[in-house]
């Protein structure tokens, strides 16, 4: 048996995967660690999917509701997803095989703000839950959790839920110890407090998560490693967003409203912010910090550079290559990394408070500047909000990034009315494309509009929108916001009929 479970009254609780699985019944409500695929459980979920596909190949109903951090891998969603297991769903995913059975209307997904998802369930609008299974490192001596590669809703799970079971995974580094936050300051109405950070290299909680020996129902040893998928080159389009996106910083520190060294970064995860990145290390810059959700490659190389301070998120979305970098170098990597619960890392009074500096992608935009993030022709969920509505309501500069058209330039990211509002237009700040960059602070609607399309439209779309645009403004009565509603769609209604959002 492993030594990292020091604890002697918990390694009596060591268990097959199986066994684990055993004690979960229909019905039951599970909250998973896990956050863009890390430090999710490796074992129970597949063992559990296996035990859901028995009970229905023998006509038995058999499903669970999970909650999770963000999104997992396909040891878990899609383990599950692909047994038709999960009834229900929340706050985030990316799962192709969870995305299909919300899609095609097998399970619910309440797509919910990171921030809130923990407070949500702490509140109780969720009921009860069962479960809590997470993945530690290392349980020491005393039975606290050295947690691994995230921290997600983990603490709120363990304190809600009537049993836990704890997976320790010997592929995770021990080193790890040290770099999470764990703060346990959470209160109800009317008892909260102000969260003490003022820095993001503040630490204001404990390195080791406490869970109540007496829940922990069953402990699984793993060895498997985080779903770390390599990123992508960066591609011309990216490195144009990321350009102009470096200019626009630039500029704000030339007029005085950001300091040198900018202000904490906030960035999504794909190519577009992988770019910035890229760029922010081959700039002059020094001294930055990042209050985020999740740390990817390009932050380690920043730290590597010594241009990066100190990065505060709540999980790793790291390249195989850079996860095993993490794994023989934690010990330096946690003096400039804190890895905090998402009800912390995502809370809106901190983000507010440091002036935090975010950029996030999107799905499309319309002309006035109302953000759709989550759903395809206004009904195929993607993923979903995740932390991107904490950031862009709260943060001291929110923009959004695309390329300009999608599916080979059959879809214009900028339509006359996105089919679905995750960011109104009282909310983000700037858009971004490869052709260029919309600053909307400080302007009305109408002003917006052609800025939007003459600066971030494909050209291919311009004239379209440009059409649409002063008709609106000649026909509709009023002319805040002038919409032609009923044409505001026609474009997604022509690419679904079509295969195209061009006139033929
Ligand atoms: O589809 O995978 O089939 O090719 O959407 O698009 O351009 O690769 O961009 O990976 O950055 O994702 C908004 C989904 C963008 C993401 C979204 C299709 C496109 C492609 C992916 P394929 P790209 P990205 C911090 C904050 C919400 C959560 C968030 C997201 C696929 O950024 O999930 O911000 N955001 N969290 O073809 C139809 C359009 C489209 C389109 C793109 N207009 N119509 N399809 N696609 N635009 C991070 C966390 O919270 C963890």
């Amino acid at each position: 048996m492993s030594e990292r479970i020091a604890n002697a009254a918990l390694r009596q609780k060591v268990m097959s995967a199986d066994d684990a699985a055993a004690l979960i019944n229909d019905g039951d409500q599970i909250g998973f660690g896990g956050f863009t695929g890390s430090g999710y459980p490796k074992a129970l979920p597949s063992a559990l999917a296996k035990r859901i596909k028995e009970s229905h190949d023998r006509g038995e109903k058999f499903t669970v509701n999970v909650f999770t951090g963000a999104s997992t891998a396909p040891e878990l969603d899609g383990a599950l997803a692909s047994v038709d297991g999960i009834g229900w769903r929340m706050p985030y995913q990316s799962d192709p095989q969870m995305r299909n059975k919300i899609n095609d209307g097998t399970s619910f997904y309440t797509d919910i703000h990171l921030s809130e998802s923990g407070m949500m369930v702490r509140q109780g609008f969720f009921g009860k839950v069962d479960y809590a299974v997470i993945e530690a490192t290392r349980i020491t001596e005393d039975g606290d959790v050295v947690l691994t590669s995230s921290v997600g809703n983990n603490a709120v799970y363990c304190d809600v839920a009537d049993k836990i079971i704890i997976e320790v995974n010997s592929w995770q580094s021990e080193d790890l110890e040290g770099m999470h936050d764990i703060y346990g300051g959470f209160a109800l109405p009317p008892n909260r407090v102000p969260i003490p950070i003022t820095h993001p290299g503040d630490r204001i909680g404990d390195k080791f998560l406490h869970v109540p020996q007496n829940k922990v129902a069953a402990i699984i040893e793993t060895d498997g490693p985080d779903r770390n998928t390599p990123f992508k080159p960066i591609d011309d389009d990216s490195r144009k967003i990321a350009g102009y996106l470096l200019d626009f910083y630039d500029n704000e520190v030339k007029q005085g409203r950001m300091p040198k060294n900018l202000l904490p970064l906030q960035s999504g995860v794909g190519n577009i912010p992988n770019a910035v990145l890229d760029g922010l290390l081959h700039s002059d810059l020094e001294h930055l910090t990042s209050y985020t959700e999740v740390i990817q490659d390009g932050m380690i190389d920043l730290i590597d550079a010594g241009k990066l301070d100190v990065a505060s998120a709540t999980a790793f979305s790291l390249s195989p290559e850079y996860a095993h970098k993490m794994n023989e170098n934690a010990a330096f990597y946690r003096d400039h990394i804190i890895l905090r619960p998402q009800e912390i890392s995502n809370h809106p009074e901190v983000i507010r408070r440091l002036g935090v500096v975010g950029a996030n992608g999107m799905i499309e935009a319309d002309i006035y500047g109302n953000v759709n993030s989550t759903h395809v022709m206004g009904s195929r969920m993607m993923n979903g909000i995740g932390g991107s509505g904490d950031f862009t309501r709260n943060a001291y500069i929110s923009a959004f990034v695309s390329p300009s058209t999608a599916k080979g330039g059959a879809i214009s990211a900028i339509v006359p009315m996105v089919s679905h509002v995750d960011h109104t237009e009282h909310d983000g700040m700037v858009i971004i494309t490869e052709q260029g960059i919309a600053d909307l602070r400080g302007l009305a609607p109408r002003q917006r509009a052609p800025k939007i399309i003459e600066n971030c439209a494909h050209p291919d779309y311009r004239p379209m929108l440009m059409d649409y645009y002063e008709r609106a403004l000649r026909d509709c009565k009023f002319k805040h916001t002038p919409q032609l509603l009923g044409e505001a769609y026609s474009w997604h209604t022509r690419f679904l009929e079509t295969g195209t959002m061009k006139e033929s």
